[in-house]
């Protein structure tokens, strides 16, 4: 896979960024005349503008828009890996708040374009992996979320960061009915320094467009040396606190799943070996191919020193 670097991108291929601001009021237009409901999952409006991070992974396939948009976790619209595909148009995205509160210099509820506003939309193409044993190489675009936390100010007695997504019942079909697979609202968190590490991002964007709503339009997190789970989805609320948040699949399960929930093929889920993965597109069934999982999913280089001195078989 060759990647490009910034300067190679004819200013052609090139929107401003405040066209994406744009773009997310005409595609409320979209769905205000119906036209939304045409449209296939995955589908969008057009470029954005981003520069190419060299943060990024630059050697390896990248998995289909087709795969990324249609194999989804997102238990709001369902638990089924087509679910998020299916059901995820209704999620009404403009305009979109998000709440910050807690141990901040400058709570507020922000429109979502104020709090990214003039920060540079990057592309990263970054690992993810799931718990369950699959991965995918997916071009983000988005902030670091540093740039954001700068912007809103942590107090000195911070030490978490706490996300939620959205509850809209009326709009999230797993929210309703009887069987609930989780505590809503869906929660995860970092530790401020995990938060503050260049390779941590919002992501806005994938494969040069605006995120389609089953990856968690129109912001959520991308943690790469994490499992996926951690990478919260459609976020309204980001909390900075002194105490260690509790993650809604720790809430659940807290055998399975603890607050770190780094890719660390030596420390297995209950119930299965963490130490292989399937990339997904990559071949089914008999001929499945297994690759062995990289210590912090590879990027063990640039992250291994924020767990010097803990221990990763008790803090998984
Ligand atoms: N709000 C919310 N965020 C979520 C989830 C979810 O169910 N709800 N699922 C997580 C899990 S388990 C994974 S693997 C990733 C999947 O992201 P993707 O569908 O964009 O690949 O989203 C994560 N973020
Ligand atoms: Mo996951």
């Amino acid at each position: 896979m060759l990647i490009r670097r910034p300067s190679d991108i004819p200013s052609s291929e090139i929107t401003p960024h405040d066209v994406y601001l744009r773009r997310r009021d005409f595609m409320t237009g979209a769905i205000a005349l119906g036209a939304a409901t045409m449209l296939p999952a995955g589908a969008s409006a057009g470029p954005l503008q981003f520069v190419k991070s060299p943060l990024s992974t630059t050697d390896e396939p990248l998995t289909s828009l087709k795969d990324i948009t249609t194999y989804n976790n997102f238990y709001e619209f369902g638990t089924d890996k087509d679910d998020p595909a299916q059901n995820a148009r209704t999620l009404k995205t403009t305009p979109w708040t998000v709440k910050v509160d807690g141990l901040v210099g400058k709570p507020a509820d922000y429109d979502l374009d104020d709090l990214i506003k003039s920060i540079p939309l990057e592309e990263r193409i970054y690992r993810m992996r799931c718990v369950e044993g699959w991965s995918m190489v997916i071009p983000w675009i988005g902030v670091p979320l540093s740039a954001v936390l700068a912007r809103i100010e942590p107090q000195s007695g911070a030490k978490f960061v706490s996300f939620e997504t959205l509850v809209r019942p009326a709009e999230m079909p797993g929210q309703r009915g009887l069987f609930q697979p989780l505590p809503w609202p869906y929660v995860e968190g970092l530790r401020l320094d995990e938060a503050m590490h260049p390779l941590t991002i919002l992501a806005v964007g994938l494969y040069g467009e605006p995120l389609p709503n089953q990856n968690g339009a129109p912001i959520r997190l991308v943690v790469p040396w994490k499992y996926g789970f951690k990478s919260i989805k459609s976020i309204s609320r980001i909390n900075l606190t002194d105490t260690q948040p509790v993650p809604s699949w720790q809430r659940a399960n807290h055998q399975e799943y603890g607050f770190y929930s780094n890719v660390n093929p030596q420390v297995d889920h209950p119930r299965w070996s963490q130490a292989t993965e399937r990339r997904i597109g990559e071949g089914s069934g008999l001929f499945t191919k297994r690759r062995p999982t990289l210590m912090f999913n590879g990027y063990g280089e640039q992250v291994a020193s924020l767990y010097s001195g803990l221990d990763l078989k008790a803090n998984y």
